[in-house]
């Protein structure tokens, strides 16, 4: 199939993949801040595969939007779209160090036997009041507000909490009405309540001094190694796209701050 995808700006091209309205809200947003393209090669822009068996085919798409704004140094989604196989929509926004932010961080992710949610502002720093303290106070009410209207997505491993907020809003849906009247009813205010404070955070920042900078920078290094290390889509886009892309994807695109 051919693709006319050049730039990480040019929009996602994925028949029948339901997250879009979800990566059209975040773009939407980042527009007043005058997003420029993210250099990214052009098979991390488009990549197609198609296998399987004769009975099992399948036909699996995995397609990246990106930009930098003055104060986000990546803004990242990787879309993937693979029918009944996978739908899926990671979206992570990486603050310049010279501001004290966390990560944006969402993964909307469609399997055969339900839908995964996580929704979080993630800190570079966790034990760091300067740093947590101001951003936790106003998610805190959303996070109350919305777990109430999503079941708990259970443990998650205790090596991941240093890169978790206490707003961490994680829940696993089933397939079909049930689960997509929830995704309608509260993933999709849940998450656009989550962007709008991410993007007011970053409205607001103002720039820090060169020595907490280095102190940023070493926490976004930690956090970056820990996503790039455990990525739990390994094992799918390694079945999709082969594993020699998949890791260059991993490292060199998804999580490329190493
Ligand atoms: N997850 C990614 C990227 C993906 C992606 C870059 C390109 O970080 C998809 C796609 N996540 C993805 C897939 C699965 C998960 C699961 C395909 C299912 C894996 C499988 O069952 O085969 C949140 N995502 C998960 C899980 C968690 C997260 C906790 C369950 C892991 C497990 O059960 O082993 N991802 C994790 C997280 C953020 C995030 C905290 C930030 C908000 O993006």
């Amino acid at each position: 199939m051919s693709n006319s995808r050049q730039s990480s700006l040019d929009p996602i091209q994925l028949e029948g993949w339901r997250w879009a309205p979800f990566l059209d809200q975040a773009i939407d947003q980042l527009l007043p801040m005058q997003p420029t393209a993210y250099p990214i090669e052009q098979t991390y822009l488009h990549k197609n595969n198609t296998g399987g068996s004769k009975t099992r085919p399948f036909s699996a798409t995995t397609e990246t939007w990106g930009c930098s704004t003055e104060k986000l140094r990546q803004v990242r989604a990787a879309c993937v779209e693979a029918g009944s196989a996978a739908s899926v929509l990671n979206l992570v926004m990486n603050p310049r160090t010279s501001y004290d932010l966390p990560f944006f961080g969402a993964d909307l992710v469609t399997l055969p036997n339900g839908h995964l949610i996580a929704l979080d502002l993630q800190p570079a720093l966790k034990s760091d009041a300067t740093h947590t303290e101001h951003v936790w106070s106003r998610l805190t009410p959303l996070f109350e507000r919305w777990r109430r209207e999503l079941p708990d997505g259970g443990p998650i491993p205790e090596e991941a909490q240093p890169f978790f907020s206490p707003c961490f809003l994680w829940t696993r849906l089933p397939l079909g009405d049930e689960g997509d009247a929830l995704i309608e009813k509260a993933v999709m205010p849940a998450y656009l309540d989550y962007l709008h404070l991410y993007l007011d955070l970053v409205k607001e920042a103002t720039s820090v001094s060169s020595d907490r900078e280095q102190n940023l920078l070493s926490g976004q290094r930690k956090y970056t190694a820990y996503r790039s290390e455990k990525d739990p889509a390994r094992g799918m886009l390694g079945r999709f796209h082969g594993p020699e892309w998949t890791e260059n994807f991993i490292h060199g695109v998804l999580f490329d701050l190493e």
